[in-house]
């Protein structure tokens, strides 16, 4: 095997220096508190290798023309608090150069260092919305309080405003937190089956997104490379729409694609998650 890129669709778009391109791809191979199953922390390199095979031009526009940088991976060996300070860095670094992170995990606990290097950048007024199977509102999972499983407990508690769309596995206290926080939430069960791609963000909520994909939150039946698949999600377009729908309410200033875990020998998926990140950087160009 040939070594994996380093960089986000090496094939198709030039090296850039980092103040000339607007996309800015963050590796965070992050795997500590994964409860089921593993190999989350070869997502990024998997979604790298497999950007190579993407086509330049979308089906809409060409997102490469914006320029997209590939960050060498955080070091994610250490301590998970000096960790997540790590990730909360290398995104001030990146929101200091004026250009938008496309952060790629690793487990969704990552979401909690991006959420922070956002709020120590000084940047206010910004709002999460999160694609996710699961709420990730506990207070803490098997005693830990910076598990994958309370990342949003994390950023709600941070005075973060968050609409949750595609939920269909939580416990009373993730649906009591909500209550608490303020959390709007369009679970799955009231947007499968009608096939809802659209929703309407609350009035009151903030004029900047920052948009978290649990790659979870879509169907097995799409994306089943992950380590807590549950059935029900979202499809290929209705991720997508739902993303769009979002793109053209709010400015969105960052996003991520958390918790996908590569399956040996089963390549589709690898190209599906560089998919889903490159149409992402789509939607965002075409939406301002
Ligand atoms: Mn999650």
């Amino acid at each position: 095997m040939s070594a994996p890129a380093a960089r986000f669709l090496d094939t198709e778009v030039p090296e850039l220096p980092p103040e000339q391109a607007r996309f800015h791809v963050l590796p965070v191979p992050y795997e500590k508190t994964v409860s089921y199953g593993h190999g989350t922390a070869l997502g990024p390199g998997a979604i790298i290798a497999a950007s190579g095979q993407l086509e330049r031009f979308d089906g809409a526009s060409d997102p490469g023309a914006e320029g997209i940088y590939t960050w060498p991976a955080v070091d994610c060996s250490g301590a998970p608090q000096r960790v997540i300070d790590d990730i909360a860095a290398a995104v001030r670094r990146i929101l200091a150069l004026g250009k938008l992170p496309v952060v790629l995990g690793g487990e969704h606990t990552v979401t909690w260092g991006v959420v922070k290097g956002y709020l120590e950048a000084g940047v206010k007024d910004f709002g999460v919305v999160q694609i996710d199977a699961h709420a990730d509102l506990r207070e803490a999972y098997r005693g830990d309080r910076y598990s994958h499983a309370s990342v949003m407990r994390r950023v709600v508690e941070a005075g973060v405003a968050l609409v949750q769309l595609g939920n269909r596995a939580y416990c009373e206290e993730e649906r009591d937190a909500r209550r608490k926080h303020g959390v709007l939430a369009h679970d799955a069960i009231q947007i499968v089956p009608g096939g809802v791609s659209r929703i309407t963000l609350p009035q009151g909520f903030p004029e900047n997104v920052f948009f978290t994909l649990d790659v979870d939150g879509m169907d097995p039946s799409v994306l089943p490379a992950t380590g807590t698949p549950v059935p029900g999600g979202l499809g290929w377009y209705q991720t997508l729409g739902l993303f769009e729908s979002v793109a053209r309410q709010r400015r969105i200033i960052g996003f991520d694609i958390m918790e996908f875990a590569p399956i040996a020998g089963l390549h589709a998926f690898d190209f599906t998650a560089a998919l889903l990140a490159y149409k992402m950087m789509g939607i965002v160009q075409r939406c301002g």
